[in-house]
């Protein structure tokens, strides 16, 4: 029997932010982050994966080096699973029941995408992974922040360039792959609009900040009161 991991009242609320490489997602969750621990009045939490909690960070320096590659989609994903455990058990659920926002650079749409749609991963398998590893929890909201693969992959070369980095295990995968993962992720968003809101993320950083402002005031109005004529939130 599969135990549910965080009580159905937690009081907390759980955001997640999706997308191909360079989206903006580290931006955005910075700016939102200020926003709400300005404005909300609540502790927030800012996370991601995978990686988050020591163990799982170890085990994101391992899947980032390509360790897993040769082993195939199928345990990559499994040890995405096994970092998401540690995270989910030792930060996510914690400061979910103290009643945090919980702000998370990728979760589980992201194995969806990546491992799934991209990778070949049966979506059957992917589905249950996730249903014993996340159970119950979560996202309130999704924000799945949608850009052109060539964009995403020149803003992220342009973030290591000069620093003797070279591209990481998935940067490194074909256009054809990141091309995959963009559809996969708006049909995602298409499958769970409830859950899930499409952020165009090709414009300005101030106006992507607007737009995910104005989401999250009108999906989670409890969070950021609404203001002004326009439906931005203050
Ligand atoms: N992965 C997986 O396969 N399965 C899973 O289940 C999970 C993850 C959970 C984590 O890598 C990898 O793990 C990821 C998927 C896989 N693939 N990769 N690579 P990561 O965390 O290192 O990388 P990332 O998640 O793709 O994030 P990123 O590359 O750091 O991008 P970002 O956070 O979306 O973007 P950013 O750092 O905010 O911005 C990138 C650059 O663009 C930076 O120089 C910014 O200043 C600039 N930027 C940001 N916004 C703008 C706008 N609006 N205009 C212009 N320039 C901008």
């Amino acid at each position: 029997m599969i135990v549910p991991r965080v009580e159905e009242s937690a009081p907390g609320a759980f955001i997640t932010f999706e997308g191909g490489e360079g989206a903006g997602k580290s931006t955005q969750i910075a700016r939102l982050a200020a926003t709400l621990r300005a404005r909300s009045g609540r502790d927030v939490c800012v996370t991601r994966e995978p990686g988050g909690s020591p163990r799982a960070e170890e085990i994101r320096a391992a899947l980032l080096g390509g360790v897993a590659k040769p082993y195939g989609p199928f345990a990559e994903a499994l040890l995405f699973c096994a970092a998401r455990i540690d995270h989910l058990d030792r930060l996510i659920r914690p400061a979910l029941r103290r009643g945090e926002i919980v702000l998370c650079d990728r979760f589980i749409d992201s194995t969806r995408a990546y491992q799934g749609a991209a990778g070949g991963l049966d979506p059957a398998v992917v589905a249950a992974l996730e249903r014993v590893v996340v159970g119950p929890t979560r996202p309130d909201l999704t924000l799945i922040l949608d850009l052109a693969p060539e964009a995403g992959l020149a803003r992220a070369a342009g973030r290591t360039a000069g620093t003797g980095q070279g591209a990481d295990r998935f940067e490194a995968e074909s256009l054809a792959f990141h091309t995959r993962l963009r559809d996969a992720f708006l049909a995602i968003a298409r499958a769970e609009p409830q859950r899930c809101a499409v952020i165009d993320a090709g414009r300005d950083p101030d106006a992507v900040e607007s737009a995910i402002r104005a989401t999250v005031a009108s999906r989670l109005p409890g969070l950021l009161p609404m203001t002004g004529s326009r439906g931005d939130a203050a």
